[in-house]
């Protein structure tokens, strides 16, 4: 079949003669993936079997919940990004923080503090290596935003991320921490490492096929808002880590790599009460002003809550 006649056909599926009401965003939508999809089958000559293989990997990656992990492993997620962008770009928004993904792991609900929070239970301290990570939140015209809200979410030393990793106490390494009256935050935790996706899960088979691993490098995950401004949504990297540039989420961008200090002067560690250097990160935030001229920052998506 030509495109043309699959589009026809496509349009009979989805658009009734009959009068009944319907959504015309869902249908405008629904007719153009459905026709898209037909096109590519028609095209690719998709046998049959390769069409039921491929519905049951959707079904399969929805039972285990990794449809979230697709979308960002396929460039999906990023693909948003991009396009928030370059609408922001188009409405002269320039100069604040970039954003990066969300990923799938955020848990709403996290324990709120005023300025400071420590973020780990301590378990890994011994093993792990020490963060202390502070900074400003700032408007688009370079004012402090005190009251600014930074949630804050990481992986432990093994990649994984509390509630979703049960064996971790509830809200371990998510915290919600209010910028204080200099617009400031600052929090304790540990450096954490790069997350994997799980070896014997959907999203990872799909990759093996596709030839490619599944490893993000070290990040730790940031939401900053306050009322008036755009939400930012956003990630840093900790430098040095060996998939800094080869993320299978394509979240990295330069702009979110601060330098890490590696502090040893007896001095500061005694006041910190620590018997072993530490890491520290300087990582300011830019919110933009809102406005009406760019799409909503705020996005409705489904979340965790504990
Ligand atoms: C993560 O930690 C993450 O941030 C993303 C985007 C995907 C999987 C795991
Ligand atoms: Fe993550």
């Amino acid at each position: 079949m030509n495109h043309a006649d699959i589009e026809r056909l496509a349009r009979s599926w989805v658009v009734d003669a009959a009068d009944r009401p319907a959504d015309p965003r869902v249908q405008q939508v629904v007719l153009r993936l459905l026709g898209d999809l037909c096109k590519a089958i028609e095209d690719l000559d998709v046998t049959p079997t390769e069409f039921w293989h491929g519905v049951s990997y959707l079904a399969a990656a929805g039972a285990a919940g990794e449809l979230g992990l697709l979308a960002a492993g396929l460039g999906l997620e990023r693909f948003l990004d991009i396009r928030a962008d370059e609408a922001e770009q188009k409405a002269g928004l320039a100069g604040g923080t970039p954003r990066a993904i969300e990923g799938p792991l955020y848990v709403a609900g996290a324990p709120e503090s005023v300025g400071f929070a420590r973020l780990d239970d301590g378990t890994e301290t011994e093993r792990g290596e020490v963060l202390f990570m502070q900074g400003t939140v700032f408007d688009q015209d370079g004012r402090p935003l005190p009251g600014a809200k930074v949630e804050v979410w990481h992986a432990n030393l093994l990649g994984n991320y509390s509630f979703f990793d049960r064996t971790q106490p509830d809200f371990n390494l998510r915290r919600t921490i209010v910028a204080d009256d200099n617009g400031r935050y600052r929090f304790r935790s540990i450096i954490p490492v790069g997350y994997g996706c799980p070896p014997d899960g959907t999203t990872q088979q799909l990759l093996d096929l596709l030839g490619r691993h599944g490893r993000r490098p070290a990040h730790i995950h940031f939401f900053v808002s306050h009322p008036g401004r755009r939400k930012l949504t956003t990630q840093i990297n900790i430098d040095g880590d060996e998939y800094l540039w080869d993320d299978f989420a394509f979240a990295s961008r330069a702009g979110l790599v601060p330098p890490v200090q590696r502090i040893d002067d007896p001095a500061r560690l005694d006041a910190l009460r620590l018997d072993k250097p530490y890491a520290s990160i300087d990582f300011d935030f830019h919110l933009y002003r809102d406005t009406d001229a760019a799409p909503a920052t705020l996005v409705d998506r489904p979340r965790a809550a504990a």
